[in-house]
């Protein structure tokens, strides 16, 4: 890491020196009760005779046992499942022009940050790799209190008002009646609500694409989702969408390794992140936003308050203002991880709201989830969740409180404590609401100006590379053939036919239905009573471009092999090229592991002792990005006799991986499925590492060169269409 300059030294620190006096370490110590007292035996309760009844006297049991019993709190009722580090966030140069929030201006501070990632449906302990959005939450330690950017790895969302929260939700969560299934929206009452929901489209779309089976959380974007405010120091506002762009890339597994991978290991992202750090390849973000000038609020042809939007990197292009970095993993999960509490309120100086009735939904409800979550008013006070900046204030008691608050006032204004605490004026800090002039009719209604809901979702579509549309295709398929009701099935295809006709038309075909000539009416079924159908029908306007490079990541960083997992199968008798490559490929940054038929020991015929880290019965090539086979005759043989070793290669040559094996290493390619299509393609003449098949008689160093390039570009998709292999 960098060396950081006493500044930026000082400013980091703070939430480390703010954490510290709350952390406990049993090192050396005695174990005592909760008040302080030795205990002598932890191993027995206090009885009437060695074999006589307890007796209730023993305080000791029952303060162990009691506490034991209240160890849970409810679950977030969603984004449960979640996994989080801390780090922090540098500016690199100056926002001034647009706002005056501090952490933004001076590019040798550090903010310190703690993220969670999060999947949304699934239960606390449910798997890594369910299809779902991904939440993607930042908490800002600032010198100005905390802000909190709660956004999500998907730019756009399912709703666009807040009131149908609960219904979304109740829908693709497990079913009331039987509570199934877990983690998964592909069963009827999703998909039902999603029929009915046109506003839905856009976001589906995304849902349904590999955004929502990332291959890490390393390796995933960020977006505040909703437009929000800048406002400069002169009180002048503009419009901004936030953006967080791995340096990695974005990538995705297939949706069959992601099946798998939660029955391989259903920690896999929550691992992933764990290692990442724990090795010292600190995962990293810009931070990007995307700034509109007041008077062109109304220049594009959706509404900047209409979360179910994006505005094409094409129209107002991302501008990088910062990087995070997460280096330090939590100590505890639980005091942590699943105290922190995240909230689109926490505000500072500089920024602002917008109306969108989402947004402005979310602001009541993430402050009331606490109470119930965390159980008290006093939430802020959990370590993970304190400002580093001092908090004074008249708000008192509660359950839990811990802050002991001196005097005897508790209001203001008052005279007794000398006007104290005080109000802070904007020049120093104070914050204000941005004003706005708002000169309306109170009504219950949605804006006309969101009633497009299929030209984005078109324009998604039309922007993914043919693999990414296939997977599509594929995903729609899964998730309706999931769903029991004929009905429900044929009205999304109805919904399709309004985003592509081809894509309508695949899907139908995959369910064995007709399209329908007509979408079912109304289309809209999210109207009032007494409002007309015909007045909610969606339109559709033409939007300024037809694809967006920036929606595909077929178009993403692909340059590094940084912390790319590379399995190496070999036993005993394999060839020095083992310990060649792997040289090779962590030179590069990627984690080499070598797999094995058991573990323990074995020799190369260089005599070199060689320790498997894994065994075939407890890995799989779904845990891993790139498979290496070096040569050596009599490993080659004891491998072609073990399934799994057939297995593991057929798995990464159908999940599209780069796959690579030099002398006998390239028989025991020949004895796969993927061994046949490989031969057939090079007796066609084609470039076997333009499939990512990277073969040699020997090992050399351009083959390893070969190889880290294929892991590079992480996916073969032309391999999914030149032939289907079981696996
Ligand atoms: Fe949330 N959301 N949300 N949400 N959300 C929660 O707050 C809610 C929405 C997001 O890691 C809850 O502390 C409403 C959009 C993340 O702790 C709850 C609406 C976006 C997290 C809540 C939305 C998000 C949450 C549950 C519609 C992306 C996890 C536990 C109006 C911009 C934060 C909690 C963490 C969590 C409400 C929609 C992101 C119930 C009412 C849009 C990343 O308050």
């Amino acid at each position: 890491m960098p060396k950081n300059t006493p500044k930026q030294k000082a400013t980091i620190d703070k939430k480390i020196e703010n954490l510290a006096p709350h952390t406990e370490d049993g090192t050396g110590q005695f174990m005592t009760t909760d008040q302080g007292l030795k205990i002598n035996d932890d191993q027995n309760s206090l009885k009437a005779g060695e074999r006589g009844g307890t007796l209730l006297e023993d305080f000791i049991l029952r303060e162990k046992i009691t506490h034991f019993d209240h160890e849970r709190i409810p679950e977030r009722i969603v984004h449960a499942r979640g996994s989080a580090a801390h780090g922090y966030f540098q500016v690199y140069e100056s926002m001034a022009k647009y706002t005056k929030a501090g952490f933004l201006q001076d590019p040798s501070v550090k903010t310190p940050v703690f993220v969670r990632f999060s999947t949304v449906a699934g239960f606390r302990g449910s798997g890594d790799l369910a299809r779902d959005v991904r939440g993607f939450a930042v908490k800002f330690y600032t010198d100005e209190g905390n802000y909190d950017l709660v956004g999500n790895n998907i730019p756009v969302f399912f709703i666009q008002d807040a009131i149908k929260f609960p219904d979304l939700i109740h829908a693709v969560k497990p079913e009331p009646h039987n509570e199934i299934p877990q983690a998964a929206s592909a069963h009827d009452t999703f998909w039902d609500f999603v029929s009915l929901m046109p506003e839905s489209m856009h976001m589906i779309m995304w849902a349904m694409s590999d955004r929502a089976i990332p291959r890490s959380l390393r390796m995933m974007e960020g977006f505040g989702i909703h437009t929000f405010r800048f406002i400069n120091e002169q009180g002048k506002g503009c419009f901004v969408k936030f953006h967080w762009k791995p340096l990695l890339g974005v990538h995705s597994v297939t949706w069959d390794e992601a099946l798998k991978i939660n029955g391989k290991d259903p920690d896999f992202h929550r691992r992933d992140l764990h290692d990442a750090i724990d090795n010292g390849d600190y995962p990293e973000w810009e931070m990007g936003v995307q700034i509109v000038q007041e008077k062109d609020e109304h220049k594009f042809a959706f509404d900047l308050l209409d979360p179910t939007k994006l505005i094409p990197e094409e129209e107002v292009p991302v501008m990088r203002i910062g990087k995070m970095t997460l280096n330090r993993n939590p100590d505890n999960f639980f005091a942590e991880t699943e105290q922190v509490a995240f909230h689109p309120g926490h505000l500072v100086p500089g920024i602002d709201f917008t109306n969108d009735p989402l947004l402005q939904g979310r602001l009541f409800s993430y402050t009331d989830t606490q109470l119930s979550r965390l159980g008290s008013p006093n939430f802020h006070e959990i370590p993970i969740n304190r400002s580093i900046n001092t908090v004074h204030n008249n708000q008192r008691d509660g359950h839990m409180r811990q802050q002991i608050n001196k005097g005897k006032v508790a209001y203001n204004p008052n005279s007794l404590g000398g006007g104290c605490p005080f109000q802070a004026k904007m020049a120093d800090g104070g914050f204000t609401s941005y004003v706005e002039r708002i000169d309306a009719k109170k009504v219950r209604a949605r804006s006309k100006s969101f009633f497009d809901h299929f030209s984005q979702a078109r324009l998604f579509y039309m922007s993914q590379s043919k693999p990414e549309q296939n997977h599509i295709v594929d995903a729609l398929s899964f998730e309706l053939g999931h769903c029991d009701t004929e009905a429900i099935r044929v009205r999304v295809v109805g919904m399709l036919t309004q985003i592509d006709g081809g894509l309508a038309a695949r899907v139908a075909d995959n369910l064995g239905i007709k399209v329908p000539a007509k979408p079912e009416q109304p289309m809209n079924l999210s109207f009032g009573a007494d409002a007309k159908p015909k007045d909610f029908q969606p339109v559709f306007v033409q939007q300024a471009v037809e694809k967006s490079a920036a929606l595909s990541m077929a178009n993403t960083v692909k340059n590094t092999i940084k912390t790319r997992q590379v399995a190496i199968l070999a036993t005993n008798g394999t060839d020095d090229s083992l310990m060649k490559m792997k040289t090779a490929l962590e030179a590069k940054g990627a984690m080499v592991k070598v797999v094995s038929l058991k573990l323990g020991t074995f020799a190369t015929t260089d005599n070199k002792q060689i320790k498997a880290d894994q065994a075939f019965f407890g890995s799989s090539s779904v845990l891993f990005d790139a498979v290496y086979v070096p040569g050596g005759a009599k490993s080659i043989d004891a491998l072609k006799n073990e399934p799994n070793a057939i297995l593991f290669i057929n798995e990464a040559y159908r999940h599209c991986k780069a796959i690579a094996a030099v002398a006998e290493g390239t028989d025991l390619l020949s004895t796969t499925y993927a061994g046949e299509k490989i031969n057939s393609y090079q007796n066609d003449g084609n470039d076997l590492a333009t499939l990512g098949i990277i073969t040699g008689k020997s090992y050399k160093p351009e083959i390893a060169a070969a190889f880290v390039d294929a892991i590079a570009q992480h996916r073969f998709w032309q391999r999914e269409e030149l032939s289907k292999i079981p696996a």
